[in-house]
């Protein structure tokens, strides 16, 4: 399988002499119909990037780096860790978790377990600068135990936010030719995008709005489905609370308000109402696009009132969409599990912040490295995450990475990130090591456009082993190797904890030898104890398989007694359309243009810019712009400009993209190198999370600062 996004499509590897010559898609596996896309296929050449990092590296005291074996590695970082545990406390030691955890799904355990070992709750992943709000919306609203209707048999879907042709969320497997179909036998897509995107092409109705106006837009379609009487009145009265406060709250966002507000055309507005309202089963979600502009909890939160009020959700008796296959068995009930609290208690320094459903609030780890006292955070681990380019507010986050005692990450490339740590472990590609699709599947518990839309499943053996006299390790050997040297005893859990904790499915911990090294093969059985489907029986298939009988399963019915509401008026959701209805998005003539995201289909995230020919003859990220605004500012294709936003300027090269919204900036996130190093904006590109502050406009809940609708100024530039 290729492993870099969550799709984890199956492909064919043609292995020469020990080396990666070929990779296509497995016509054979089902489900997929040989996709891949060019990240899969650019895997020779990632297995053959000459910049590979085939040893580990230590920090000079001049901040560049020697290489060292792995195991003296592995042994001084435990010495360091104990040093430090021992000077500050174990909450001095913090984990970050990033999105390449996705192609190891051993690794979040291992490093999940060893900070458990050390008695640290300081846990951080990149949830919280991503769409944090999306569970902090299923605590506000509480979870429909029945699950949803599968997009591909619903009369219509609203996408807001969110390009799933490019990004596979929501649409993971042939993303295209699965939406392509899902049209042509009748589902009716919305898209709200500021962009024609790929696939707001193939939309019924496409709003292309002014960014950071979702929620605005969101609860002008709920008004009008009120309006019009277009609810599900027996599931209301069975299983929702709140619809006449909510009612309440919609009365100022009628469309004439909603549609000047957002720019879209009032008739379009309407339609898309109309559509929504009047389908029987339907799907709403949301991406980084809304959560980016709108961090928090609202746009999510409206989208599952929308669900609620429709009574969009799956029914006794309807097939189960995405039954677990390498997890337990999760029971699937037509009932509501009760609203359950967003905040958990555990209270950060700074800000007030506190971990939150979706975790600590990564944007407020800089600022927890830096503040002097006790409970600082002296040692950081990176498993798979790229805080160097990734996390807003790029100068603090180098700041705060260089005033750490110990940063430690792994590594495949001497990231912009390595470049920062005082040990780089190298580690192995995904293809030299065995993995299945169990993390896929279990994504969909924190965000449920990801999982298979059908029970597939799949166990890949290794491919390759590492290059001759390569000096590689599995990302989870570091963090069992740790505990060894500290003797910590690690305890491996079946299952993600879910938030809110509704899922009726049994986990189970399993103390690790930790004498004998397990083989990853052995972890991941043990990770699948318990699965619905035993990982023995996946390993049968080598292509993958649906496991038909799955197919059958129907969404059981409630249990008798059962009194739970989902909530359509939780307050501070209610508090926040309030204030939502007072706070249009405003431009400055200081500061005229909105910079927005948009994912690169050749990267993910950081990851594959350097691998040669991977993206093709550009490895920058375009700051793309209407041509008439281009036209506007007397640029032309290809030219420099200075991006400046309140807190900093950047060097990004010009696109012509007809497609946009006027007065936009649209550009990839995470380019660039290091702030002070040498970046070249034509070959580099430039990074957008230098434009960003954490603690000027964020989510009190997640700490989410705002990511996208930044207001930005665009002028030529003038090299000195
Ligand atoms: N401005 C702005 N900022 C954003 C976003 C945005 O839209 N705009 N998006 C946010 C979102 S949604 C996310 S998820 C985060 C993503 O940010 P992160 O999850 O923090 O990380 P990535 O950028 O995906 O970087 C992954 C790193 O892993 C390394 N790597 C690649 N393969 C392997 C491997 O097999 N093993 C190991 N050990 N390492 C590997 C790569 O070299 C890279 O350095 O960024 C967030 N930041
Ligand atoms: N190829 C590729 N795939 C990826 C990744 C990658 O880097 N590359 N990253 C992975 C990760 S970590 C994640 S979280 C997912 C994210 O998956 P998605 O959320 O689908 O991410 P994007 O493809 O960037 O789509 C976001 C869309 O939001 C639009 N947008 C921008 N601002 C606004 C706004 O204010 N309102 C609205 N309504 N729309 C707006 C953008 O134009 C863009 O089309 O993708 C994953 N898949
Ligand atoms: S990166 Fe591309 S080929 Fe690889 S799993 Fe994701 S969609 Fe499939
Ligand atoms: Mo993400």
């Amino acid at each position: 399988m290729c492993r870099i996004c969550t799709a984890h499509c199956p492909v064919l590897v043609t292995v020469a002499d020990g080396v990666v010559t070929d990779v296509k898609g497995d016509r054979a596996s089902p489900l997929f119909e040989g996709y891949t896309c060019p990240k899969g296929r650019a895997l020779p050449a990632i297995h053959a990037h000459p910049d590979r990092l085939l040893q580990s590296l230590r920090r000079r005291s001049d901040g560049s780096h020697e290489p060292i074996g792995s195991d003296e590695a592995v042994a001084e970082i435990a010495d360091r860790l104990a040093d430090i545990v021992d000077a500050h406390g174990p909450d001095s030691v913090a984990l970050y978790i990033g999105s390449s955890n996705v192609p190891h799904p051993t690794v979040g355990r291992l490093a999940g377990a060893l900070l458990q070992a050390l008695g640290s709750t300081n846990a951080y992943s990149a949830a919280t600068i991503d769409q944090p709000g999306m569970m902090v919306a299923d605590a506000y609203h509480g979870v429909w135990l029945g699950g949803r209707t599968p997009f591909d048999t619903s009369d219509v879907w609203l996408f807001v936010g969110t390009n799933p042709i490019i990004s596979k969320q929501y649409l993971e497997e042939n993303p295209a030719k699965r939406l392509s179909r899902a049209i042509a036998n009748g589902t009716k897509v919305i898209v709200i995008d500021p962009r024609r995107t790929e696939t707001a092409r193939r939309a019924h109705i496409h709003l292309q709005p002014r960014p950071g106006e979702d929620a605005v837009l969101v609860a002008g379609l709920l008004h009008v489905i009120v309006r019009e009487g277009w609810v599900d009145n027996q599931f209301i009265a069975d299983h929702v609370r709140g619809v006449a406060e909510l009612t309440a709250a919609l009365a100022p966002f009628t469309p004439e308000v909603v549609a000047t507000r957002a720019d879209v055309p009032e008739n379009m507005l309407l339609e898309a109402a109309r559509v929504l309202g009047t389908a029987r089963r339907g799907g709403a979600g949301s991406g980084t696009g809304a959560a980016m502009s709108s961090p928090g909890a609202l746009v999510p939160y409206l989208l599952l009132c929308l669900m609620s009020v429709r009574g969009f959700w799956a029914r006794e008796g309807d097939r189960v969409e995405k039954p677990t296959v390498l997890l337990p068995p999760a029971r699937t009930r037509a009932q509501a599990f009760p609203p359950y609290p967003a905040l958990t208690g555990q209270r950060m320094r700074v800000r007030g912040l506190e971990r939150s459903v979706a975790g600590l609030p990564t944007a407020a780890l800089a600022e927890e490295i830096l503040m002097p006292g006790p409970g600082q955070i002296r040692a950081l681990f990176n498993v798979g995450g790229s805080p160097a380019t990734a996390w807003p507010d790029q100068r603090l986050a180098r700041r705060a990475l260089e005033d750490l005692d110990l940063f430690v990450t792994t590594d495949v490339e001497y990231s912009p990130t390595a470049r920062l740590a005082d040990y780089v472990v190298a580690t192995k590609l995904a293809l030299e090591t065995p993995g299945t699709t169990q993390g896929t599947e279990a994504i969909k518990y924190f965000h449920f456009g990801y999982g298979f839309a059908l029970p597939y499943a799949k166990y890949t053996p290794a491919i390759v082993d590492p290059p001759p006299g390569a000096d590689v390790i599995e990302d989870w050997q570091l963090y069992y190797r740790i505990a060894q040297r500290l003797a910590l005893q690690l305890n491996l859990v079946n299952l993600y904890g879910v938030p809110g904790g509704y899922l009726e499915a049994p986990t189970d911990v399993v103390p690790l030898d930790m004498h004998r090294e397990p083989t990853t093969d052995e972890l991941l059985e043990l990770m699948s104890r318990g699965s619905r489907v035993p990982l023995a029986e996946v390993k049968r298939y080598p292509h993958g398989h649906i496991f038909e009988e799955l197919l059958e399963l129907q969404v059981e019915p409630p249990e008798p007694g059962n009194v739970a509401r989902l909530d359509v008026a939780n307050p501070s959701a209610m508090a926040d359309l309030e204030a939502c209805a007072h706070t249009p998005m405003v431009v400055s003539a200081e500061r005229p243009m909105l910079l927005i995201p948009r994912r690169e289909n050749r990267v993910m995230n950081t990851y594959g810019r350097t691998v040669p020919g991977m993206m093709g003859t550009r490895t920058y990220n375009p700051a793309f712009l209407h041509p008439e605004d281009l036209a506007e500012l007397g640029c032309l294709p290809g030219d420099m400009v200075e991006i400046s936003s309140e807190h900093d300027s950047i060097i990004g090269v010009v696109e012509s993209d007809p497609d946009l919204r006027r007065g936009l900036v649209s550009m990839s996130h995470s380019f660039g190198g290091n702030p002070g190093e040498n970046e070249d904006p034509i070959v580099d590109g430039a990074n957008t999370n230098r434009l960003l502050r954490n603690d000027s406009t964020y989510d009190r809940v997640t700490g989410q600062p705002a990511m996208g609708a930044i207001a930005v100024s665009v002028g030529h530039f003038i090299a000195p």
